[in-house]
């Protein structure tokens, strides 16, 4: 069995975030992005999406580094090669260095499309069991901490399960500090986006008086070096989101100390197969994971559900209900919250259908490409 496919397209769109989302290196407002979309000869179509920023803030990559590699280098190797199983991908494209995301879009299209000719769950197809899964939410930097506070109530009203609260010099112990005198009790944790560095030791560790869940990548993107020396006197758990971009990093942060738990991330890693992996290991070690988000639009949004259904996504991730992003999603049903869980859908493939007037509103331009 192969999975035959007649065509590729890549839909460029643009959406607006309802509200400014602020983290430690910048702001984000307008979101672009490409819908990726595999066909086969009966008319089954496989949706991905890219997670890449329009500026190289988080990661080198940017969307239109997604594009040039995609189009350039991907897309031609997806077109030469027959491909049976979406695991294949991840090896077909490993010649190509890095650009982690511009892999996860295609790939994510080709699980998709798999999951929805083999008539099974997206969920299923990567061997997740969970019927229902926690999501907590993640609060960007606010102008004042009673801005912060009324967001954080209103959060636990609706019922997430935790919340994040990104942090940066100037925006971190004093404000986290309050925060936990108005919530004792709620799960609470901190993501500096790599803020800091080993000079700020004493800042960090004082974080360690709030009862954290855990720290986020709070030194450098590319280090695990320094996280390990930070770890091992700090009684916070320290997680690592920037850092790691494939099994090989997290087997080396494991074996370093470098964090305790790992945010997964599909698109940081490279596609489906290389989470399942680094899921897989992790379990293996006794290691906590959960699902990082990119402040997706319903297909992104779609995948991370599926991903979070495999037994070690022990604690609650980042994806929020469509509704805290967007005014319209592109996807219907739209993904819903209610209290703090979302019912993962049993429907063939990612489980939510294209909302096709709302995707072609919020499409610029669409590319096909012919195998
Ligand atoms: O570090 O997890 C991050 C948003 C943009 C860039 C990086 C990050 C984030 C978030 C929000 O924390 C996650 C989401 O709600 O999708
Ligand atoms: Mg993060």
């Amino acid at each position: 069995m192969t999975i035959p496919m007649k065509q590729f397209k890549l839909h460029k769109l643009t959406m607006r975030l309802k509200n400014p989302f602020r983290t430690s290196f910048g702001t984000f407002q307008e979101k672009e992005f490409f819908i990726t979309e595999a066909i086969d000869y009966e008319g089954n179509r496989g949706f991905g999406e890219s997670v890449a920023f329009s500026s190289p803030w988080y990661s080198e990559e940017t969307v239109m580094t997604n594009l040039h590699v995609m189009e350039d280098f991907l897309i031609p190797i997806l077109k030469e090669n027959e491909i049976k199983h979406p695991d294949q991908v991840t090896e077909l494209f490993r010649p190509i260095r890095r650009n982690n995301m511009a892999k996860a879009a295609l790939e994510g299209a080709i699980w998709d499309l798999y999951a929805k000719r083999e008539n099974l769950s997206l969920a299923k197809a990567l061997g997740g069991g969970k019927k229902e899964i926690d999501v907590g939410i993640s609060i960007g930097i606010k102008p004042t901490i009673p801005d912060l506070i009324e967001k954080i109530h209103q959060f636990v009203e609706e019922g997430y399960k935790r919340i994040k609260l990104k942090i940066k010099p100037g925006w971190d112990y004093e404000v986290l500090k309050e925060v936990r005198k108005h919530f004792p009790d709620t799960p609470i944790m901190a993501d500096a986006n790599s803020a800091y560095t080993l000079n700020d030791m004493d800042k960090l560790q004082q974080l360690d008086e709030l009862n954290l869940m855990m720290i986020e990548q709070p030194l450098a993107h590319d280090d695990i070096v320094d996280h390990a020396k930070l770890q091992s006197v700090m009684k916070t758990p320290i997680c690592l989101d920037e850092s790691i971009h494939s099994i090989e990093d997290t087997k080396k942060a494991y074996e370093l100390g470098s964090c305790k738990i790992i945010n997964i991330k599909i698109g940081r890693v490279g596609g489906l197969t290389e989470a399942k992996k680094i899921h897989d290991f992790c379990q293996e070690k006794g290691m906590e994971v959960w699902c990082g988000g990119m402040l997706e639009a319903g297909v992104g949004r779609a995948h991370n559900i599926a991903l979070t259904t495999l037994n070690q996504f022990v604690l609650p991730g980042d994806t929020a209900g469509s509704s805290q992003y967007w005014e319209k999603d592109i996807i219907k049903p739209e993904v819903v919250v209610e209290n703090g869980v979302i019912d993962v859908p049993e429907r063939p493939g990612i489980g939510y259908e294209i909302d096709e007037k709302a995707f072609n509103h919020f499409t610029e331009w669409t590319k096909n490409y012919h195998f």
